[in-house]
């Protein structure tokens, strides 16, 4: 497969700085070599830039860094459209924010080729603020909202001509959603597995059932993947860790059945902030479930010292 890095330097719509780092981090933690070990011709498209954008003032007060997060999802839904066309974009974050432009420019690709676009939300957080809802004023907390058409962000953000459907969202490892998220999610047709389903059911279960339906659609498959939906005590490196998250096994699982399943077509590696790292091991487990995402299995993963 043709595989096109993309590094995405933004951290403004986190709410501590650490973020731009992340694509140096996946660089260094051999992100390229892992991918093309397993036959993949990989590109390194270098880092993206944001396109200067002039959104008026919102009232709510809170937000930060607006105009900045609305120049970014504009250049990057264009970049996502054009690295997808015969290739598989993965990005490499950058906070959360970047997934408005990367959901926004793929859901352009499936409508060009005339099949649903659906999305896997790898994260602790739902990620589904407005920018009326949104207490913290982070943007890195609205994406999901923004791409699947919920209103408030006409005039803030690039318009939204194929919003993403919500029946073709699924999220797995949520273990933390602000009530206006609960309240606004409860009202759509997500499919939303929190920690205590993945628990009860196994995350094989839950996926294989998200799958199967992606396959009976002949869709495309988006996969954004936040640090926080590990746990912290194997992935430290994200300002917002949430106790009880997903296990090496787990992630890797999933990333397995991702691959076998022959459906994704994008993938956001998103939240690692470097500067909260312990000697690149989340940086690392990164760059692995990516591999692993890619077709390397248990038996050929390299063991690592320390
Ligand atoms: B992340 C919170 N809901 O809005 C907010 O890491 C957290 O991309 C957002 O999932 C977390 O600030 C955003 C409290
Ligand atoms: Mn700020
Ligand atoms: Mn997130
Ligand atoms: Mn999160």
């Amino acid at each position: 497969m043709d595989v096109r890095l993309i590094g995405v330097p933004l951290q403004d719509g986190a709410g501590r700085l650490g973020c731009e780092m992340g694509p140096s981090a996946l660089r260094v933690a051999g992100l390229a070599d892992a991918l093309s070990s397993l036959g993949h011709r990989v590109t390194d498209c270098g880092n993206a830039a944001p396109r200067p954008a002039r959104p008026p003032v919102h009232p709510n007060r809170a937000i930060h860094h607006l105009p900045d997060i609305a120049g970014w999802v504009e250049t990057l839904s264009e970049i996502a459209f054009r690295e997808s066309e015969n290739a598989m974009p993965v990005f490499m974050g950058g906070d959360h924010a970047l997934s408005a432009g990367t959901v926004h420019g793929m859901a352009a690709r499936a409508a060009a080729r005339g099949r649903p676009l659906f999305v896997l939300w790898l994260d602790a957080h739902t990620d589904f603020h407005t920018l009326d809802t949104t207490e913290s004023g982070n943007l890195h907390g609205t994406p999901v909202a923004y791409f699947t058409g919920q209103s408030g962000f006409a005039g803030y953000f690039p318009p939204v001509p194929h919003p993403l459907a919500t029946e073709n969202l699924a999220m797995l490892g949520i273990r933390s959603a602000d009530p206006a998220e609960r309240t606004a999610l409860n009202a759509t047709a997500a499919t939303i597995h929190d920690m205590r389903a993945v628990d009860e059911h196994g995350v094989g279960v839950l996926i294989r059932a998200f799958l199967d339906r992606v396959k009976a659609a002949n869709g495309m498959l988006h996969v954004s993947l936040d640090v926080d939906f590990l746990d912290p005590s194997i992935a430290p490196a994200v300002g917002t860790t949430v106790p009880g998250g997903a296990t090496f096994r787990e992630a890797h699982l999933v990333m397995e059945m991702l691959h076998d399943s022959g459906l994704v077509s994008s993938l956001d590696l998103v939240e690692l902030n470097p500067f909260l790292d312990e000697r690149g091991k989340t940086a690392l487990l990164m760059v692995d479930l990516a591999a692993s995402l890619m077709g390397r299995t248990v038996l050929d993963r390299p063991t690592r010292a320390g």
